[in-house]
């Protein structure tokens, strides 16, 4: 893809490595000058503002759901990213069952509670820990992991695999003539993949013969005629996809809800001794670093322009919703993490027909998950001898994130 307009300079110069440890800079200035840009060092557009994102995620008669290259490389085809039409129709209806509010809420105090119970109890008596790998990693795979029916599969494991997926996925750098910038980063991403199948595959079998109450169990069979079950080829793309971000990004919730509420420590105090503004604390910070902070896109069936930008059909427009959650005609001092900041709506489960089926599930997660942590440590403290490194553009959250108490 070639740029349909002079890019500035500055914005050629713009490099993976960059926008990863701290995309804001150039986001913040992105905003100003050129919301929606072309970016070289990616080989496609950014939409950077909330009023662009709006009007890309929001449109499905212009816009068609897309991921980047380097996401196809990494998920295949169809997955419900980037299927359309009927065949997202299809595999959109077949995710939903188990994540609507109402089904949610029969079932996630039992699933959740225990899970982030026994993590709190395999760190409260040490009096410190990184929560990011003891804690809300785990917690996140575990909780998805056993709703999909993947009980057998380690939480070192998954957390092994989501991270794999996640460094293939994000690896989108491209050099001038269009090829990979970096082609050895998707050999994580292919070895996971292979793992992944190597112990799904018998865990189908006996589901095809054998159906219970894991969401699994339902991909195969709901809506099927009798006798039948969907192509596991049909399937594997979309579970990849839920390997990657469903597992990953609730973990990235808790984590940088704890990170925000650190930088305000009055604020911290209250949400420990109140539980009831957990929920507003994970809103906030879903919208100061959004997880999924941009990994969807989108690509328009017809010529169009957006803020300026003339965009030829078939051009790849990514959603970078942890800018546009940034956005100065939106937010007053957008860069803080703020509790008490009027609720304006964010961007970070996305917008339109593509909008996140698991929002609902993975904020009682990160509720449930919070309240347990809170609840059994309350004189949790921020180890400040360590910092706390955020890293990604694709997807983002705290590295690691250490904490002590008094035991
Ligand atoms: C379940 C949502 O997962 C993803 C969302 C956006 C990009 C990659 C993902 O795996």
């Amino acid at each position: 893809m070639t740029a349909v307009h002079e890019t500035p300079a500055w914005i050629a110069e713009i490099t993976m490595a960059e926008l990863e440890r701290n995309p804001y800079p150039f986001y913040e200035r992105l905003r100003k000058e050129c919301p929606v840009a072309f970016i070289p060092a990616l080989g496609f557009h950014v939409a950077t503002t909330k009023e662009a994102c709006q009007e890309v995620g929001g449109n499905s008669d212009i816009w068609d759901g897309l991921i980047s290259p380097a996401g196809g490389r990494t998920f295949g085809h169809p997955n419900v990213l980037n299927a359309n039409g009927p065949e997202h129709d299809e595999l959109r209806g077949m995710v939903e069952p188990s994540l609507q509010p109402a089904e949610v809420n029969r079932y996630v105090e039992d699933l959740v509670r225990p899970i982030a119970r026994r993590y709190v109890e395999a760190i409260e008596d040490a009096g410190r820990a990184d929560l990011v790998a003891q804690f809300c990693e785990p917690v996140s795979v575990r909780s998805l992991g056993d709703l999909m029916g993947l009980q057998s599969v380690s939480s070192d494991k998954l957390r092994e695999w989501f991270h794999k997926l996640s460094v293939s996925f994000t690896n989108a750098g491209v050099l001038e003539n269009g090829d990979w910038a970096n082609p050895e980063g998707f050999k994580p991403g292919d070895e996971a993949r292979a793992e992944i199948r190597a112990v799904l595959d018998p865990l189908i079998d006996k589901w095809i013969v054998e159906p219970d109450d894991s969401a699994l169990s339902h991909w195969l069979h709901d809506g099927m005629p009798e006798g039948q079950v969907r192509d596991r080829e049909q399937l594997y793309p979309t579970v990849f996809v839920f390997l990657l971000g469903a597992m990953q990004e609730p973990g990235h919730a808790m984590a940088s809800t704890i990170a925000g509420l650190w930088t305000k420590p009055e604020q911290f105090e209250r949400v420990v001794d109140d539980p009831k503004l957990i929920r507003r604390a994970i809103t906030e910070s879903m919208r100061w670093t959004s997880p999924i902070w941009s990994a969807v896109a989108r690509t328009n069936k017809v010529d169009t322009t957006v803020a300026g930008t003339f965009l030829p059909a078939g051009s790849l427009v990514m959603l970078s919703y942890g800018s546009a959650n940034h956005d100065e005609n939106d937010y007053n001092a957008p860069s803080e993490y703020d509790l008490d900041r009027a609720p304006v709506p964010h961007l970070a489960f996305g917008a339109g027909k593509h909008a996140c089926a698991g929002s609902y599930f993975a904020s009682e997660v990160c509720r449930i998950g919070l309240e347990e942590l809170f609840e059994a440590i309350p004189n949790l403290e921020r180890d400040e001898d360590k910092e706390i490194d955020f890293w990604g553009w694709g997807f983002r959250g705290p590295v690691e994130l250490h904490a002590h108490w008094e035991v």
